[in-house]
């Protein structure tokens, strides 16, 4: 059923590190090999042993129409006629810092990347040379891309592999990243006493969405806010996930609290290598050619990746309704789910909101990476392989999201449920 996926990975492994460029991809936490896919449409994936997935992976988020929507294709088939890459300055490119400027009112400037990586990175930077401060508060359990300083008690693919520091990043490097539990404000409060005048800025996943899903708490969110204003730090709400996702204006839209600089990730590029990191004028205008703070890159800004983001990007503010469509059917998963847990008496936690989701397999309630890691990765594996078996691909981590796209229907949402009654039934 899938013996070409399982003779790539053979081959895949020779050539390329663990078999995949990206470790969120390997199934090493639940058993088996990663199916190869040849092609995507609407919800599905198609793999090279002719096998059809219901996915709700996404690419990891910016499928939010679902795969190869045909507006966003012509786009970029458009876009291609015209040439790959010029590294010199295009329409394009203001037309999309106008757009995401006039769509998320906190960025008044923003700067085209490569991926939510690099736009964490540069965003850092400049929070740091705007401030003149060197430290960051993170939050245990936040994934914000690989840049040295962000590989401090991540989550994501550090988290899957139970190893939450990554090797090869400096200690000084590592040194300058104090971090808190998430929704713990008091944790917070003493790292800002214990730094006077040193915290450069904050920087959190506004929704946790790499330790699986985890919400913030009521007063969260504006209690960072306001410390951030008390101590002059920069609030960096990084957005790779729930930008354009939450809804249009994102997270900060969602729950009405505004940072001084925001990332954004793949979303903007539906599905070509896109990040961007923008905020308040005075202090985007640290950056070079502008100010001292460098930052650079010959493919930010893409023609190809600039037509596929903005074809996405005034879709989505065109049809409101995929927002509702997909909370909906993000309500119809979180219902019915927990629903089942409770009638089957699963140890488990739904959580989740709008657009994302997440099936915790521990009985505690999950409010940060602690509670997170309390939960039972071998059924969660169990779950993962009888559904992928059944044709549906979630991400192959208990410590990862469910994406629902506009693609997706409530039949298919029902279907999933169907599928889950049956393994909980049987186990
Ligand atoms: N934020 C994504 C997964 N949690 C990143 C995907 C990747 O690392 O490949």
């Amino acid at each position: 059923m899938h013996a070409v996926s399982d003779e790539l990975f053979r081959e895949a492994k020779e050539v390329i590190p663990g078999g995949v460029n990206s470790p969120v991809r390997a199934f090493a936490a639940v058993g088996g090999n990663p199916r190869f896919i040849r092609s995507a449409q609407g919800p599905y994936l198609y793999d090279v042993d002719g096998n059809q997935y219901l996915d709700f992976i996404g690419s990891w988020g910016p499928m939010l129409l679902g795969h190869n929507h045909p507006l966003i294709r012509q786009a970029v088939l458009k876009a291609a006629e015209s040439g790959l890459s010029f590294g010199t300055a295009t329409q394009a490119e203001v037309e999309m810092a106008q757009l995401i400027c006039s769509i998320v009112p906190s960025v008044e400037m923003v700067r085209m990347v490569n991926s939510g990586t690099e736009a964490v990175m540069s965003a850092v930077r400049a929070a740091r040379g705007f401030t003149g401060r060197d430290k960051i508060v993170k939050f245990e359990g936040c994934y914000h891309g690989h840049s040295d300083c962000m590989l401090v008690r991540a989550g994501s693919g550090l988290m899957t592999g139970g190893v939450p520091d990554s090797a090869g990043v400096p200690a000084g490097c590592a040194a300058d990243t104090l971090t808190a539990p998430y929704n713990d404000l008091e944790a917070v409060d003493r790292l800002l006493e214990e730094n006077p005048g040193q915290i450069a800025a904050i920087i959190l996943e506004p929704v946790a969405a790499n330790m699986g899903v985890v919400l913030p708490e009521p007063g969260f969110l504006a209690g960072l806010r306001q410390r951030c204003d008390q101590i002059g730090a920069l609030l960096i709400f990084d957005e790779v996930i729930t930008g354009f996702r939450l809804g249009l204006g994102g997270a900060q839209e969602y729950y009405g609290v505004r940072p001084d600089l925001t990332t954004f990730g793949k979303i903007i590029g539906a599905g070509m290598p896109v990040g961007a990191y923008g905020g308040r004028r005075e202090v985007m205008e640290v950056i070079a050619p502008v100010g001292r703070v460098y930052q650079a890159g010959t493919l930010s800004g893409n023609p190809v990746a600039m037509a596929a983001g903005l074809c996405q990007l005034r879709y989505l503010k065109e049809h409101p309704e995929i927002y509702t469509h997909t909370a909906a059917l993000g309500d119809a998963f979180r219902q019915g789910m927990g629903e089942l847990l409770c009638r089957y008496g699963v140890p488990a936690q739904v959580t989740g909101v709008g657009s994302l989701a997440c099936v915790f397999f521990t009985g505690e309630p999950v409010k940060n990476y602690a509670g997170a890691k309390t939960s039972d990765t071998e059924a969660f594996a169990r779950y993962f392989n009888y559904m992928l078996e059944h044709g549906v691909h979630f991400a192959p981590s208990q410590f990862e999201a469910v994406f629902f796209s506009g693609a997706h229907t409530p039949e298919q949402i029902g279907r999933v449920l169907e599928l889950a009654e049956d393994f909980f039934a049987e186990r």
